[in-house]
């Protein structure tokens, strides 16, 4: 489904991240990859899952700073002329706006930082790939039901996804005359990195399964598979897109395991 297509990561952590599921799938469909890493820290980490994927391309990147975006393009065009598209699989807000009620753990500079970090940092990766993307590159994005509903201490974290659906249908708009697709997938609760810092998480999960109608969580190498689609040249005529991998979680209102006591 990739052949022949170059796909720039950015937002591996660890083999648990999301990223890693769809580095994994990308690369079974015979995409050709490379990496970006937010710290000096997490770089043997990168590094082991690009060795796995027959990748040598790594590169720091840290999303906060426009600097640091120009350097890593700059770099990765030492490796490749042109590429076909990224992924953004980044998202970050300070833990302490992600524990308690909303309107008491909501700041200013948190969500200044949750919005600069998970959404404005789509758009930024975006303007300064443009001028090396491919005639049919597609950008991908991660996003949560926090969104469009909200529950307890998503918080602004969101607010911040919202602003990134919205971000996926602007840069859709605003590329896709050059031929360039702009999608998301809003994910299912997954235990990743991210995940791991979050109050009762596995409750969470838990009850997830319990309503969504596949009855269990999704894993990142689903994820992985429906984002190698969407970058592929089978998902040609969809942009703008948030596409649900989450069991079917959003299209229930109830289970019959939640109805009976
Ligand atoms: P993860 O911790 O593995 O990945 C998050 C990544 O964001 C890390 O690699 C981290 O280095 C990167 N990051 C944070 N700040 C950065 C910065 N300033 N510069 C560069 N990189 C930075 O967790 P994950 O769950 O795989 O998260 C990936 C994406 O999926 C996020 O956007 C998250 O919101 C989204 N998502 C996660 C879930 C879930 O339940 N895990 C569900 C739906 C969506
Ligand atoms: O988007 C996410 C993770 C977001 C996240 C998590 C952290 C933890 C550590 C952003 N920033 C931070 N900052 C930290 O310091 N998800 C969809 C996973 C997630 O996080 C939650 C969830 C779910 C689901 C937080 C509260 C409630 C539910």
């Amino acid at each position: 489904m990739l052949n022949n297509k170059k796909i720039l990561i950015a937002g591996l952590a660890n083999k648990h991240s999301i990223a890693a599921g769809i580095a994994r799938a990308m690369h079974a469909q015979g995409a050709e990859l490379a990496f970006t890493y937010q710290s000096e820290r997490l770089k043997r980490n990168v590094e082991k899952i690009a060795e796995e994927l027959g990748s040598s391309i790594l590169i720091e990147c840290d999303v906060a700073s426009d600097q640091s975006i120009d350097m890593m393009y700059k770099e990765l065009k030492t490796h490749w002329g042109s590429f076909d598209g990224f992924v953004h699989s980044i998202g970050y807000a300070p833990a302490n706006e992600l524990e308690g009620n909303f309107i008491d753990a909501a700041t200013r500079e948190g969500f200044q930082i949750a919005h600069d970090i998970s959404s404005y940092s789509f758009t930024a990766m975006a303007k300064a790939a443009k001028p090396m993307l491919n005639d049919n590159a597609a950008l991908l994005t991660l996003t949560y039901l926090g969104a469009i509903q909200s529950l307890p201490n998503y918080n602004v974290m969101g607010l911040a996804k919202a602003s990134l659906e919205a971000n996926t249908r602007f840069l859709a708009a605003a590329l896709g005359p050059d031929g360039i697709r702009v999608n998301a997938i809003s994910a299912g609760p997954i235990k990743t990195l991210a995940a791991s810092g979050v109050k009762n998480f596995r409750k969470m999960l838990t009850s997830y399964a319990n309503r969504a109608p596949l009855r269990r969580p999704v894993t990142t190498l689903e994820v992985g598979n429906v984002a190698a689609f969407l970058c592929s040249d089978l998902a040609s005529g969809v942009t703008g897109e948030i596409t649900y991998v989450d069991g079917g979680f959003n299209t229930a209102a109830m289970s019959i395991e939640e109805y009976v006591d």
